[in-house]
């Protein structure tokens, strides 16, 4: 029987994505694009789920796309933009669509669409041992999976340019002083940090985070005037959270806030 090539385990308040295909480096085979994307629909639909971790099983994270898949082959011409139109794009935008916070744990190597995926996490942690490689331009490809969106804002223009380039690995930590992760850890404090923020998360005002989330990713398009109107008009969705009233409630009466979350 062959495994999953995505689990999901249910924790108190969130849920753990792993990708599992360690034998490829959790390259993205037959099944597991739509099985992630299950995965993740899954815990949008959930309301008790107030936050995720993505993570890979064995020591990467995700090798990108499966290169043994047979679409390469000698004598057939490859029609990838329907690769990324069905199967990776669909991702992309329920990951940035999602209202809870995703954290991205890097337990090792991110490569191609696999460190498209992890920078396109709103909190990305990853192992000191982890690099993150561009690797498209190695087999004549496109830095896809938002990567080239992703790329400049994250690294700006220079930086962009030389590891879409030149490909080369990137080092977790070089990656952290870059600014295109929130963290490099010791390998064995990844998953512990990852399950605390996880809680954290948990406990805080889901809709107002989700909020957060749309404000920033609409900033990145949008001039500072268009931008203040979406300020007013989410914070106004903000105001009637009943989260809202409990922080407030909770600042005067000073006791811990019992935030309901996604209610
Ligand atoms: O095609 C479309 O639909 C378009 C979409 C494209 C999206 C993309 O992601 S394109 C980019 C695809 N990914 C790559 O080009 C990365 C290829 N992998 C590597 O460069 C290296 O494996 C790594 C830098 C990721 C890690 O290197 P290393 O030395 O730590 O490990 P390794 O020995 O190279 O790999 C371990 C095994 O995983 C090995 O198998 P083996 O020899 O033990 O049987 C290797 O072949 C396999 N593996 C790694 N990456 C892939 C893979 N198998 C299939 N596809 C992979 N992407």
């Amino acid at each position: 029987m062959t495994a999953a090539p995505v689990l999901t385990e249910v924790r108190d308040g969130y849920r753990v994505v792993t990708l599992n295909r360690p034998d490829r480096l959790n390259a993205f085979g037959e099944g597991m694009h739509g099985a992630l994307l299950a995965a993740l629909t899954e815990a949008e639909a959930d309301r008790g789920c107030r936050a995720l971790i993505l993570t890979g099983a064995g020591r990467g994270f995700c090798a990108g796309q499966d290169l043994s898949d047979g679409v390469a082959t000698a004598g057939q011409i490859p029609k990838l933009e329907e690769t990324i139109e069905r199967l990776y794009n669909p991702i992309v935008r329920k990951l940035r669509d999602l209202p809870l916070p995703v954290i991205a744990a890097v337990n090792g190597v991110a490569a191609g669409a696999g460190a498209n995926l992890a920078f396109g996490c709103d909190i990305v942690l990853a192992a000191r041992s982890a690099k993150f490689v561009q690797s498209f331009a190695k087999i004549g490809l496109v830095p896809d999976c938002g990567g080239s969106w992703l790329l400049p804002r994250l690294a700006g223009r220079a930086r962009a340019r030389g590891l879409a380039l030149l490909a080369e690995p990137l080092a977790a930590e070089q990656a952290e002083t870059w600014g295109l992760i929130w963290k490099a850890l010791d390998d064995a404090a990844l998953m512990g940090e990852a399950h605390r923020l996880a809680a954290h998360f948990a406990a805080q005002p889901t809709a107002g985070l989700a909020l957060i989330k749309r404000a920033l990713d609409e900033a990145e398009v949008n001039d500072l005037d268009r931008q203040l109107d979406r300020e007013r008009d989410l914070q106004g969705e903000a105001g009637r959270t009943p989260d809202y009233m409990e922080g407030v409630a909770a600042f005067f009466e000073k006791r811990p806030p019992r935030f309901t979350g996604r209610a």
